[in-house]
């Protein structure tokens, strides 16, 4: 297993590890309970929480210090999942590898799953146990919350249901995507910034999270558009049976790989004056070359 494999792994597991004592705590015998667990265990890649981890490191971080931002992190990202597979968004039956969760617990259910998975993610990081400053905690609160509604996330995803292929630009296009897949990918690189005190890299740190997130989404789109159901534990060929609006049916092949290469470059150049920046560079290589 490569060295970033077994980072990812290992950062995987304590993540989960916070996680399900966080549920023990909340244990209730009830199908909503059950449902929340189906859709965040077990989780997916981990990778925005390899993102904390990796910015994390790049500031000497501690541990038990950025391990709740990332188990937070983990709730949204879930939650944003059970909402996007039900039938009035993109109806999916199917998510990392097993039934989708409305399907497994019926629609209301879900709805209410993902509702409680958004609220724990915040209950996570006001928890009083978390032993971080109270200014900080506000500031990450803020953050998490602002890049999850309708300027980030929840506005991402309406635009991307909504937008007609005829009024799509390349502008338009992007900017649904940094909302609906990089807002919670600057977060994870910006909450980092915030934990290390270090308030004028903030904007440059969450930028980089938002470009790292539209890598994330183009890849995406080539798996979509080049894999199976096998192989992503979810549907493939998607994007073009829904009509969605991606970069490469708008640029096509080959300007998005050039579109992928300069972005990658900014990237590198945007991390020049760091150290401790091969976690962040490694992970972006997996997110370019994933298989699923
Ligand atoms: C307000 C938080 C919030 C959500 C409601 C439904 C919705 C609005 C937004 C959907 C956002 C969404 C599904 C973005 C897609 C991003 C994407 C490609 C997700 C797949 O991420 P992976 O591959 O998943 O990292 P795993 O399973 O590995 O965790």
């Amino acid at each position: 297993m490569s060295e970033f494999n077994q980072d990812l792994k290992s950062l995987a597991n304590k993540v989960d590890r916070y996680l399900k004592d966080f549920f023990q705590n909340q244990s209730v015998d009830s199908k909503l309970y059950e449902a929340m667990k189906y859709g965040l265990f077990p989780g997916g890649k981990m990778l925005r929480s390899y993102l904390v981890h990796a910015t994390s490191n790049i500031f000497n971080l501690k541990e038990e210090h950025y391990i709740p931002i990332a188990a937070a992190v983990e709730c949204i990202h879930s939650y944003s999942l059970i909402h996007d597979d039900l039938p009035s968004m993109d109806n999916d039956n199917f998510r990392r590898g097993k039934e989708s969760t409305h399907k497994a617990f019926g629609e209301y259910t879900a709805i209410l799953a993902g509702s409680s998975l958004l609220t724990m993610a915040f209950e996570i990081i006001s928890n009083p146990e978390f032993k971080i400053s109270s200014e900080k905690k506000i500031k990450i609160i803020h953050s998490l919350s602002s890049c999850s509604g309708q300027l980030g996330i929840a506005g991402g995803q309406y635009f991307d249901l909504s937008l007609k292929k005829e009024d799509a630009t390349i502008d338009k296009i992007i900017d649904l995507q940094n909302k609906k897949t990089g807002a919670l990918m600057g977060f994870c690189t910006e909450a980092a910034v915030i934990l290390a005190d270090q308030e004028k890299l903030e904007i440059k740190f969450k930028n980089l999270g938002i470009k790292i997130g539209l890598l994330f989404q183009i890849a995406d789109d080539f798996l979509d558009k080049y894999s199976d159901q096998a192989t992503l534990g979810k549907p493939s060929q998607q994007d073009d049976e829904k009509g969605k609006n991606t970069l490469i049916n708008f640029l096509g092949e080959d300007k998005t790989k050039e579109f992928i290469d300069n972005a990658r470059q900014e990237i590198e150049e945007e991390l020049k004056d760091f150290s401790n920046t091969e976690k962040l560079k490694s992970c972006i290589d997996y997110i370019l070359k994933r298989k699923n």
